[in-house]
C-alpha cells in the first residue's frame, strides 16, 4: 500500500527535494505552504513536480492547532516531516519572537495534533547543527552538549527537545535529524553559498561587479541537500525513533567556498587587506572582486561546525555522495544557466 506524508515547507529547498524523493517512491504527498498574496513555487516547478498527480499543495498555518488537527485527519498521513521554519540565522536576531513562534512552537502544534489525533504517526523534526553553536567538542555528534548562538538556534533547540520529550512521554515516534549545512542550486539566495554562486555567475556575465560578504573565516560542514532529504526519509523508516547527525565530516571556510566558486569561471583570487576589510582580487587582472562588509557580520557567530555522521552510516546506511568542489561547480553552473535565461530566484 502506498504511503502518505505531510511535508511542511514544500516551497523551501528541502521541502522540494523531499517531495521529489517521496513522490518517486510512490508516496502521496501533502505539501504545506503559507498563505501569501503571491505564493512562489519556483523550486518544485524547477524539479517538475508541481503538477504531479500525487502531490497535493495545502495552505497551512504553522501556529494554528485546529489547522494541524484537520490536516492530519483529512490527509490520513502516516509520516510528517516538519521542515517549515524561519530558517535564516541572520534574520532571527532581528525577529527573535517570530522565529520562536514559527521555528520553535511550529513543532509543538504538530506534536500536539499527533498526540490528539493519532499517536501512530511518525514525526520528523528538522533540527540543526546551529544548536551546537559555540561548539563543545570536535567533531559534533548526537550527544555533544548544545550551546546555541542565535535566536534561531534557541528556537530549534526547543523543538528538538520537545520531539525527544514527546518520544519519551507519550510514546510518539518523534525523530530528530541534526543536519549540518546542506546546499544545492535550490538554496535561497540569502544563504552564503548561493549568494556566492549567484554573484559569481553574474560577474562572469558582466551583470555584477563585486561580491560583498561578512565573516570569511567561518567554517562549515557543507553537503548536498538531495543526499540529506534521503537521510530524513531513512530516519522515519528506521525501526525506532531516535536522533541522528547528518554531515560530511569535512569543514572549510567561507573563503574556500568563494575560491571554489570563482575557479568555475577560471578566476584565481589573491587575498589582501585587513581582517575587517579583506579583499579578493583577480590574480591575472588585479580587478577587485570580493570585499568584506562588516554589515554582514552577526551579533554572535558560530565559528565552526563539523559533524560526524557515523551513527547514520551505521543505523541507516546513509552516506553523503557529493564533495564540496562538485557542489560549488553544480551551483555555479545552475546560476549561469538561470542568469542566461534571464531569471534568478
Ligand atoms: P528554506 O528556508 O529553504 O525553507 C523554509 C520553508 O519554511 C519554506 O517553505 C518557507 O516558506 C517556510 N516558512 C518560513 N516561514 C514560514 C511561516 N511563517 N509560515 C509557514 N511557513 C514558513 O529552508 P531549508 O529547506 O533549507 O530547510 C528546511 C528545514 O531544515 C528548516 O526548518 C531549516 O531550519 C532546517 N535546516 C536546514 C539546514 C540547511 O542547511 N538547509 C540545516 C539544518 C536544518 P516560504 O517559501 O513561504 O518562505
Ligand atoms: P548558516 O548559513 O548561518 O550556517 O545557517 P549561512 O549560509 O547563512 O551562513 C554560513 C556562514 O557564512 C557566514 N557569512 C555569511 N552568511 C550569509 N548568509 N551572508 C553573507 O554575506 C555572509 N558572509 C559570511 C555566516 O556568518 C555564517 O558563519 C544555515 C541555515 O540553513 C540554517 O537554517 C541551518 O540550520 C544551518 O545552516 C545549519
Amino acid at each position: 500500500m502506498s504511503k502518505t506524508a505531510i511535508v511542511t515547507g514544500i516551497s523551501g529547498q528541502d521541502g522540494a527535494y523531499l517531495a521529489e524523493n517521496l513522490l518517486a517512491r510512490g508516496y502521496k504527498v501533502y505539501g504545506t505552504y503559507r498563505r501569501t498574496s503571491s505564493v512562489n513555487f519556483w523550486r518544485i516547478d524547477e524539479l517538475g513536480i508541481t503538477d504531479h498527480p500525487n502531490l497535493k499543495l495545502v495552505e497551512y498555518d504553522l501556529t494554528d492547532l485546529g489547522s494541524a488537527i484537520r490536516l492530519i485527519e483529512s490527509s490520513e498521513a502516516t509520516e510528517i516531516y516538519n521542515l517549515a521554519a524561519q530558517s535564516f540565522v541572520g534574520v532571527s536576531f532581528d525577529q527573535p519572537i517570530t522565529t520562536g513562534h514559527i521555528t520553535g512552537l511550529g513543532a509543538a502544534y504538530l506534536l500536539e495534533a499527533i498526540r490528539t489525533v493519532n499517536r501512530g504517526i511518525r514525526f520528523y523534526q528538522a533540527s540543526t547543527s546551529e544548536m551546537f553553536g559555540k561548539v563543545q567538542a570536535i567533531p559534533q555528534v548526537e550527544d555533544t552538549p548544545f550551546y546555541p548562538r542565535s535566536p534561531y538556534g534557541v528556537a530549534k533547540l526547543y523543538a528538538h527537545w520537545l520531539t525527544v520529550n514527546y518520544r519519551e512521554s507519550f510514546d510518539i515516534f518523534g525523530t530528530s535529524g541534526i543536519l549540518f549545512n546542506h546546499e544545492s542550486p535550490l538554496r535561497g539566495r540569502e544563504f552564503v553559498t548561493r549568494k556566492i554562486t549567484d554573484t559569481v555567475a553574474k560577474i562572469s556575465m558582466g551583470k555584477a561587479e563585486l561580491l560583498e560578504l561578512g565573516n570569511l573565516d567561518a567554517k562549515r560542514d557543507w553537503g548536498f541537500a538531495r543526499d540529506y532529504v534521503e537521510g530524513m526519509r531513512r530516519m522515519l523508516q528506521h525501526d525506532i525513533p531516535d536522533t541522528f547527525v547528518l554531515a560530511t565530516n569535512r569543514m572549510e571556510t567561507v573563503r574556500t567556498f568563494v575560491e571554489l566558486a570563482f575557479r568555475q569561471i577560471d578566476i584565481e583570487l589573491d587575498w589582501s587587506g585587513s581582517e575587517d576589510q579583506e579583499t579578493g582580487t583577480d590574480r591575472k587582472t588585479g580587478k577587485l572582486l570580493v570585499r568584506v562588509n562588516p554589515d554582514f557580520y552577526r551579533p554572535a557567530e558560530v565559528e565552526l561546525l563539523i559533524g560526524d555522521p557515523a551513527k547514520a552510516r551505521r543505523d541507516l546506511g546513509w552516506e553523503p555522495t557529493v564533495q564540496l568542489e562538485e557542489l560549488a561547480a553544480l551551483m555555479v553552473e545552475a546560476d549561469i544557466r538561470r542568469n542566461t535565461a534571464g531569471w534568478s530566484f
